[in-house]
């Protein structure tokens, strides 16, 4: 017999606060027209590669950092940083640094197959739109945090809790009417000294934000069908399907 299930503890509601929790309620025809429209919308979804330097206002950008920071994130660290650059000489540098490296890269770092499965893709070591598009966000893991007394935190799950924050970010740019690439320049540790961040965070993937340019190509991709990612687990007791 399985133990009956009991959340929360009374041992662990004793020493934390919790609190009653209420999701919004939608009738079934409601519920399938929201998610056919948030499907259709996020089906829109590009990768973009050429920005123009049409501005974006900063509280867009704030909003949509504000909801990848509702991320689930493990034990709750939150385990993010946002960086954000707007000026111009920072994503000069960046550009720089970031070309030197993937000049590198396409020059042999990655083996033939690598560059293959890029080519359809069309990337290559230049980088322009880090100069073009008006913000950089440059996502930081927070290995761990370091605590009032000097002594460190441990942080859990934080590639995991990093990524489900950028996933969120990406969606709200999207929602906006916002572009984005998730770009990772490759080593990534220059960011790290040129935006001199702490020793307790590393460079996890950088998203130049703004509008595509107005003759921007993206390159011609399916995703896969629903039968290709989801799997069915057959219940035991219905018949084989023929
Ligand atoms: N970091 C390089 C190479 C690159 C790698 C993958 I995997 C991509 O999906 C795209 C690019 C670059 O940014 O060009």
């Amino acid at each position: 017999m399985t133990e009956p299930y009991v959340y929360p503890r009374p041992e662990d509601a004793a020493r934390y606060p919790f609190l009653e929790h209420r999701i919004e309620q939608y009738d079934p025809d409601e519920q399938e027209a929201r998610g056919v429209a948030f499907l259709e919308l996020m089906e829109q979804r590009r990768s973009v590669r050429t920005f123009s330097e049409e501005p974006v206002p900063r509280h867009l950008l704030e909003m949509a950092i504000q909801t990848a920071a509702t991320a689930p994130s493990g034990a709750h660290m939150q385990p993010w940083k946002f960086v954000v650059i707007g000026d111009a000489d920072i994503k000069r540098q960046i550009r720089q640094a970031a070309e030197e490296e993937e000049r590198i890269n396409y020059e042999g770092r990655m083996n033939d197959e690598w560059q293959e499965a890029l080519a359809r893709l069309g990337t290559h070591w230049q980088k322009g739109f880090l100069e073009t598009a008006p913000w950089l966000v440059v996502v930081f893991e927070e290995r761990y945090s370091i605590k009032e007394d000097g002594s460190k935190h441990h942080h859990y799950y934080v590639k995991e809790s990093v990524g489900l924050a950028c996933g969120l970010f990406i969606t709200a740019l999207h929602n906006m009417g916002l572009a984005t690439l998730p770009h990772t320049p490759s080593p990534m540790a220059f960011l790290t000294k040129l935006l001199g961040r702490p020793e307790n965070e590393r460079p996890f993937v950088l998203f130049p934000v703004g509008y595509p340019t107005p003759d921007a190509q993206v390159p011609v991709l399916a995703r896969k069908p629903l039968r290709e990612v989801m799997i069915d687990v057959p219940d035991p007791s219905s018949p084989p399907e023929r």
